[in-house]
């Protein structure tokens, strides 16, 4: 395997969110991110010390650091009679926009006492948010969108709990899947992108909202291997082709970064940098990505655009 000494850089005033920034929370974690009327919008999950489910309130920025989070949640678990049952444990919520159509779609999974769904959702103004699909079989996790139609269909990827035995080190894994939409809600067309292939990520791998350049669709991802001292997250990236996105045209290998700072180690759930997104400036060349740390906090690391886009290209298949 090659070898790569690339890393993100964390920013200096992290960890930038966490139970810290809102009364009585016990983890401020996991978001989808994006940008609204020249603002940094993070979706957080929130865990109160009080409140058994978690919900998800509006995390916003002007310079892309320093961030309020609304008092109000954004989504809680959802009132629709055909959602509701399946929405027992609302978290990890990841957003695209969608500019044809100048939407904030939110694909989220669906936790519940018969498997895992995935939902779909969308805003238009941040401000009201409406649930409109169950728009999988469980078990599915990670589901999201991306920012655009591909051949005249909606693409989403995903992890499917296709626990895949691996004859060759005697393991069960679970990697991403792309489908297409001629609606966002019938899907089909069902195809494998990538399984686990290396030591950081064994276990499992899934996906986020893709990010367009000229070379292919970058795909931010997480994975997971498992050790004495349990799980261990880390992130990672791969390309698509543009044309054909289950096409892998480019992988970095070797992870971007792995929990190696106190607020990654220390928390609910130690080990975890966990991405829901990306945001590209593409102005600056600059990967922007929030990622939960520990199932508690967010941290916010970057690195130069064309350097991961050049590290996948380079690092190959
Ligand atoms: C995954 C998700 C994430 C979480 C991670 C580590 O399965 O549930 O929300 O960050 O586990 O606990």
């Amino acid at each position: 395997m090659k070898n790569t000494g690339f890393q993100l850089e964390r920013h200096s005033a992290n960890p930038i969110l966490g139970p810290h920034s809102m009364p009585g929370a016990d983890a401020v974690f996991n978001c989808g991110q994006t940008m609204y009327k020249g603002k940094t919008i993070l979706l957080v999950a929130v865990v109160l010390r009080n409140d058994p489910l978690p919900r998800m309130h509006v995390a916003e920025s002007a310079d892309g650091v320093n961030f309020t989070i609304r008092p109000e949640p954004f989504i809680t678990r959802s009132e629709l009679p055909h959602i509701r049952p399946l929405d027992q444990w609302p978290i990890d919520p990841r957003v695209t926009y969608f500019a044809e159509e100048d939407v904030y779609y939110i694909m989220r999974p669906g936790n519940s006492d018969v498997g895992c769904v995935a939902f779909l959702g969308k805003t238009k103004d941040w401000q009201h948010y409406e649930d409109i699909e169950v728009i999988s079989l469980p078990s599915n996790r990670v589901p999201c969108l991306f920012p655009e139609k591909v051949n005249g269909k909606y693409i989403r990827l995903d992890r499917p709990f296709s626990l895949v035995y691996d004859p060759h080190n005697h393991s069960q894994m679970s990697g991403i899947w792309l489908s297409e939409s001629p609606d966002l809600i019938h899907w089909g067309r069902h195809r494998v992108v990538l399984k686990p292939w290396t030591t950081w990520n064994y276990t499992k791998i899934g996906p986020t909202p893709p990010i367009k350049t000229e070379q292919g669709w970058l795909e931010i991802i997480h994975g997971v291997s498992q050790s004495c001292s349990g799980q261990r997250y880390c992130i990672g990236a791969i390309l698509l082709d543009l044309n054909d996105p289950s096409k892998v045209i480019g992988n970095s290998q070797g992870y971007l970064m792995c929990p190696t700072a106190g607020y990654e180690f220390m928390g609910r759930v130690p080990n975890v940098v966990f991405p829901c997104g990306a945001i590209a400036d593409y102005d600056q060349d600059r990967l922007r990505i929030y990622y939960g740390a520990a199932d508690t906090c967010i941290g916010l690391a970057t690195g130069r655009l064309s350097e991961i886009v050049d590290l996948c290209l380079r690092n190959g298949k």
